[in-house]
């Protein structure tokens, strides 16, 4: 029987994942994994955060599969042969949960449920006026699984709605900017800007003191990404400034937030804790399974990085 090997960043999370994966794949011998334990001989490794460790171990793999979408985690490790394979969750019931997250804290903001709040509070009952979609152009950089669908259910609502992305494409309702020749076009139009990038050395610390100064007046930004997208003193800086009105954040530079980071008292910031889309036990099986047995017959499959390009 061919074997699978499943490693977690600790214990539990590899116990877990390991119950799932030996249901999904009866076909399999799966095994777990952790450093100072004898090697299992896999020929297919299926990981999150996996230790640097794994790949000295198991020199046999023909196959790594992520149980994510974003791959920064796997690709910064020293260990990680340039030439195995790194496959990635494709949406996995990831995307709805993105456009329900962004949309929850989109309309939050923008019918004023933060003026209603307070006005519980005092008992007022005072209806402010009625929104105008057009003040809010939203922009999500990142037109990819996630970022396409989001952008898509976004306009939905009503919402003008642009992309950004390295290559031109077409999605349904959506203005589609691409590549750095675009980028300040659609960042000047953009009064809500949701990173959905994967962390790439071209991405890392573009949501900067530069981009944040090239939004609309009263910007919002949604970073449901990664941390290592921002550079946290600009937006810091722009929040104060009040160019920045508000910040959704639910990656960060340092996960879990320190107690003491500025964000989780800022009046303005809103912070959730790495959640905005998590890995459906389910999807994820299915998705590896149909992968997996796909390549033991030979057949190509999709959800595979593009090593130089990181993502
Ligand atoms: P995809 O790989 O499907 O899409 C990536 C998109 O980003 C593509 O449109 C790509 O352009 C664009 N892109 C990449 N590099 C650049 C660049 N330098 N300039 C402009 N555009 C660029 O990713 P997913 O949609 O599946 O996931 C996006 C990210 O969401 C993940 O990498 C992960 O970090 C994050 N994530 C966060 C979660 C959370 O809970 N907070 C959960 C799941 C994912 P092109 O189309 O031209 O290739
Ligand atoms: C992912 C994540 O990349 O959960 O899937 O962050």
């Amino acid at each position: 029987m061919v074997k699978v090997v499943v490693v977690g960043p600790d214990s539990k999370s590899t116990q877990r994942w390991l119950r799932v994966m030996q249901a999904a794949l009866p076909e399999f011998e799966v095994h777990s994994w952790r450093p100072s334990e004898p090697a299992v001989g896999a020929r297919y490794a299926i990981v999150w955060s996996p230790p640097d460790e794994l790949f000295q171990a198991e020199p046999e793999l023909k196959a790594v599969f992520n149980l994510g979408a974003g791959v920064d985690r796997i690709l910064e490790l020293p260990s990680l042969p340039a030439d195995l394979p790194v496959l990635r969750l494709e949406d996995a019931g990831m995307a709805p949960q993105m456009a329900e997250y962004v949309i929850h804290h989109l309309s939050w903001l923008t019918r004023g449920m933060d003026t209603y709040a307070g006005q519980q509070g005092a008992a007022q009952w005072a209806p402010l006026p009625a929104i105008r979609y057009t003040d809010w152009p939203v922009g999500v950089m990142g037109m990819g699984k996630l970022g396409a669908h989001v952008a898509r259910a976004v306009a939905a609502l009503g919402y003008p709605v642009a992309g950004w992305a390295r290559s031109p494409r077409n999605v349904e309702s959506v203005d589609v900017f691409a590549g750095e020749a675009q980028m300040n076009d659609f960042l000047s139009r953009t009064r809500v800007l949701v990173n959905l990038l994967p962390l790439t050395p071209q991405t890392t610390g573009i949501i900067n003191a530069d981009l944040l100064e090239r939004l609309q007046p009263n910007a919002v930004i949604i970073n449901i990404a990664r941390g290592g997208h921002v550079v946290d003193a600009d937006l810091l800086a722009a929040l104060d400034s009040g160019k920045v009105h508000a910040a959704v954040l639910d990656v960060f530079n340092q996960e879990p937030l320190p107690a003491k980071h500025p964000y989780w008292s800022h009046p303005r910031v809103r912070v959730t804790p790495h959640v905005a889309a998590a890995t459906l036990e389910e999807d994820a099986a299915a998705q590896i399974r149909d992968r997996l047995l796909r390549m033991e017959r030979g057949e190509l499959v999709t959800g595979v990085v593009q090593r130089d390009a990181g993502y």
